[in-house]
């Protein structure tokens, strides 16, 4: 992360990283998308919740499994989980070994309604937090946010309180319903193929889609290596593991101590 990317994650808790997919690499996913949009689930009306302002003439979209699929149309998501544009932010915001925790494609047609806004800073949850120590960040689920189709200004789609993780107070239910200080909240535009890498106790939801064209969005959760929110009992991989490059399954890995860096040589070599 430049010195930019750094300062501005810490601030606003969200970045824009721009052009991480190739015209190639976007085309393949979205080429997958349409070949499995009969599989795209419309929810019903369930994430405005009780606001007008959010509220929309159809559901947000749903498609999930992308990594299961058959080839070719697997391949564009197994190679994002591990871009190597999107990496090197991983690593400095979760640690090594950080781990995938799911994968979903949010689609919404114009109309779709938006999402009350959730999370934020305060409670604290210990899975979701953010936190500065020795130097550097230290976020709990950490979202990186695909873009298959351009946002642009008044789209809707993903929008979020700047500097919400590291709220100390409780958030007043108008606001996280957006009926009081909307012009508070950012929603930030992106072309197809950027990402938008977000800290999960950023305060975030939807705008209501207003774009004539489908927003898709590739939503992949991330977590450090020490944490799942997931894993009861013994861990399973999934069947496609053997499928994948040693890449793409460190990064399914089981949760575990990654033995990072204490700042002292008298801790010696992990035995
Ligand atoms: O991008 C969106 O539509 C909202 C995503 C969201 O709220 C989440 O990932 O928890």
């Amino acid at each position: 992360m430049t010195e930019a990317d750094l300062y501005l994650f810490d601030v606003h808790g969200w970045l824009r990283i721009p052009q991480v997919l190739s015209p190639d690499e976007l085309a393949a996913a979205n080429a997958a998308v349409d070949h499995h949009a009969d599989r795209i689930t419309i929810r019903p009306n369930d994430l405005a919740r009780e606001s007008g302002t959010l509220a929309g003439a159809t559901g947000r979209g749903d498609l999930g499994g992308m990594l299961t699929w058959e080839k070719p149309y697997c391949d564009p998501f197994r190679a994002m989980m591990v871009h190597p544009r999107l990496t090197p932010y991983l690593e400095s915001l979760l640690g090594p070994g950080f781990r995938l925790e799911g994968m979903g494609t949010i689609t919404m047609d114009e109309g779709a309604e938006g999402f009350w806004f959730h999370e934020g800073g305060e409670p604290f949850d210990r899975s979701r937090g953010f936190l500065y120590r020795n130097g550097r960040m230290y976020t709990g689920m950490t979202n990186a946010a695909v873009q298959l189709s351009d946002v642009g200004p008044g789209d809707g789609g993903f929008a979020c309180l700047p500097g919400s993780h590291k709220a100390n107070f409780p958030c007043p239910d108008d606001i996280r319903l957006y009926e009081a200080h909307q012009e508070r909240m950012v929603q930030p535009t992106a072309r197809a193929g950027d990402v938008i890498l977000f800290c999960e106790c950023l305060m975030h939801g939807a705008l209501r889609w207003t774009a004539r064209h489908q927003r898709r969005s590739v939503i992949m959760r991330y977590n450090n290596g020490v944490t799942s929110e997931g894993v009861m009992g013994s861990y399973t991989p999934p069947d496609f593991h053997d499928e994948l490059t040693p890449e793409q399954q460190a990064v399914i890995s089981p949760p575990g101590y990654r033995g990072e860096d204490k700042g002292s040589k008298l801790y010696g070599p992990k035995q």
